[in-house]
């Protein structure tokens, strides 16, 4: 037998060696109580974010891999450790974001004797992972890595799990041939699909583009708007595909679905075909539209999983970009008209103008009120922060509001990492840690509710050691505000059950104790001079808090109608 041309003395060395392989830059996580990954990673240029809670470690990562496209990596220890990571993963599933999470595990030798923080492991992730192995020999080690890399960036994107149990944690680890390459393969359509696709879209008289997470990094030369500025198409995204097109196109229309408004909304009830490029049409996306059988999708995903049926239409599998680049070379377009393309843009300038009518009116009702407005916020974050900012997004009320184009509008320059159809609170204030890190020449901003913030708190010594200069915007209405709302809609403000109550937040004396800068806004005067001040930190390359006081009344577009719920009342 041939002699091993690689060698490495332990299994976690074996790991350190692979993620570098993988340009893993930052390994987010909480080892276990050996420190023999720290130990393998200590001469290696990767970064180790270590964080006080496993979900946040996942979080982190998620966005790291979301803004990078490249794998967000973890690792942590074992039984709870492993637990407190489940929430990670679903997220990160529900994102499709490319994730390897690295566990420590009980030997076999132990297994079913009651060992310390003992649990099925493999058991417990099976439901949130696509792939998850326990490698139970030191030689199966380099095979298991490179399988979890190929399952994790494949296809629909997604966490995997790999358990190093402590039986092979000290052992050597052989290898018999380099590290394979472990990029994502774009998988071109089939031909036939796509010509029956084709001839769909360009028979449509009102096509809508839909462009959604499954698209980002998928707009080489922006194919989408051109292939949309050919069919004569509106361009909606979904809320995980912002970032892909230009928000400045003028066949851009807004978010769909929830975030629809106004005179944009119309457009779902008119058109006649949606060309949906890497969604999964979930509800959030689809919320408002017309009866499922009305209204004709062609679907373009990457992984079969994600096919909708149900509507008429087709699915087309493969990568985005391939897609809309043959269908660009197949069509010869009978452009869908003159009138709909004027009535794409007649929507758009009507969104624009409803959307100032909107924004002023909830700064009047704000300023009678002695408060800043969410809108006025968002406004003079676009008047501070550079246009190729990444904004980070969370889920309660009142940051709804920059989910609204174009309260915010992403440009052309601009990026955008939102929490996933799951939305667990607390994933945006941890994930723009790890956008931050995956891009470090781009602000970022993180727009969250304060109950969102608090989740993260615990994390602040962690922004500090990293250094990863985000500006968090902190929107204070005392606590849950979609909770309160939706208790006050039930109760009729006579609960004597309360989630929010004005209080001090604290946050300026822990921000002052970790060298975090630091502003708050109470009043609208007070709104432009905190957010410079907040500002001027992170372009200094500190982490930064802004908290703006905000009314619970301060509610997004289209969220006050109808009874409590997850959503509003809209007409179909
Ligand atoms: C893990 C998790 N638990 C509960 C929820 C339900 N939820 C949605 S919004 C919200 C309140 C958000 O509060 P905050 O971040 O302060 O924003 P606000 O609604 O006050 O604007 C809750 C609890 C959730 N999304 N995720």
């Amino acid at each position: 037998m041939s002699a091993a041309p690689y060698t490495h003395p332990t299994a976690w060395d074996a790991v350190a060696d692979f993620l570098e392989h993988l340009g893993a830059g930052t390994v987010f996580g909480l080892p276990g109580d050996d420190m023999d990954l720290l130990g393998a990673l200590e001469d290696r240029p990767a970064a180790a974010v270590l964080c006080r809670d496993q979900r946040n470690a996942l979080y982190m990562a998620t966005g790291y891999a979301l803004a990078s496209g490249r794998p967000g990596v973890c690792a942590v220890g074992k039984g709870p450790a492993v637990t407190h990571a489940l929430t990670g993963l679903l997220e990160a599933r529900s994102a499709a974001a490319p994730l390897i999470l690295i566990a420590g595990g009980t030997g076999l030798d132990r297994l079913g004797t009651g060992a310390f923080q003992e649990l099925d492991q493999l058991t417990a992730v099976r439901p949130f992972t696509k792939w998850a192995v326990r490698v139970d020999r030191a030689d199966r080690l380099p095979a298991a890595l490179e399988k979890a890399a190929a399952v994790a960036v494949n296809g629909t994107p997604g966490p995997v799990y790999v358990e190093i149990p402590e039986q092979i944690a000290g052992d050597p680890v052989e290898r018999y041939a380099p590290w394979r390459p472990a990029g994502p393969q774009r998988l071109a359509p089939d031909g036939g699909t796509l010509r029956a696709a084709a001839e769909r879209i360009a028979a449509a008289e009102r096509p809508l583009f839909l462009v959604g997470g499954g698209a980002r990094n998928r707009d080489a030369g922006r194919a989408i708007e051109r292939l949309a500025e050919l069919a004569g198409a509106g361009i909606f995204t979904t809320a995980s595909g912002r970032g892909v097109v230009s928000e400045d196109h003028p066949l851009f229309c807004g978010l769909s679905g929830l975030y629809t408004t106004g005179p944009a909304a119309a457009l779902w009830r008119e058109t006649d075909l949606v060309i949906a490029l890497g969604s999964r049409l979930e509800e959030t996306a689809t919320f408002g539209w017309p009866e499922a059988r009305d209204l004709p999708v062609i679907q373009v995903v990457a992984g079969e999983e994600d096919v909708v049926t149900g509507r008429p239409g087709l699915h087309v599998l493969g990568d985005v970009l391939r897609a809309v680049q043959g269908w660009a070379g197949l069509l010869a377009f009978r452009p869908s008209g003159a009138d709909w393309t004027a009535r794409v843009e007649r929507a758009r300038a009507g969104q624009a103008r409803e959307a100032a009518r909107l924004a002023a009116e909830a700064e009047r009702a704000a300023a009678a009120a002695g408060a800043p407005s969410v809108a006025g916020v968002l406004d003079a974050l676009r008047r501070t922060v550079p246009g190729d900012c990444v904004l980070v997004q969370e889920n309660g009320l009142q940051d709804m509001w920059s989910y609204h184009h174009p309260h915010w509008s992403c440009g052309a320059h601009g990026g955008s990492v939102v929490p996933s159809e799951q939305t667990p609170l607390g994933f945006g204030a941890a994930a723009a840690l790890g956008v931050r890190l995956a891009l470090p020449d781009r602000p970022v901003v993180a727009v969250t509710g304060d109950g969102a913030f608090n989740i993260f708190r615990p994390e602040l010594p962690t922004l500090a050691d990293a250094g990863a200069p985000v500006l968090y915007v902190v929107l204070d209405n005392g606590g849950y505000g979609w909770l309160q709302t939706n208790l006050d809609r039930v109760s009729g403000g006579s609960s004597r059950f309360a989630f929010t109550r004005d209080r001090p937040t604290g946050t300026g004396e822990l921000a002052a104790a970790l060298g975090l800068g630091y502003a708050r806004a109470d009043r609208p005067g007070e709104l432009d001079a905190a957010l410079r001040k907040a500002w001027e930190h992170c372009a200094s390359g500190r982490p930064a808090v802004l908290e703006v006081r905000v009314l619970l009344t301060d509610v997004p577009p289209g969220m006050d109608e109808g009874p409590a719920g997850d959503f509003p009342a809209r007409d179909a």
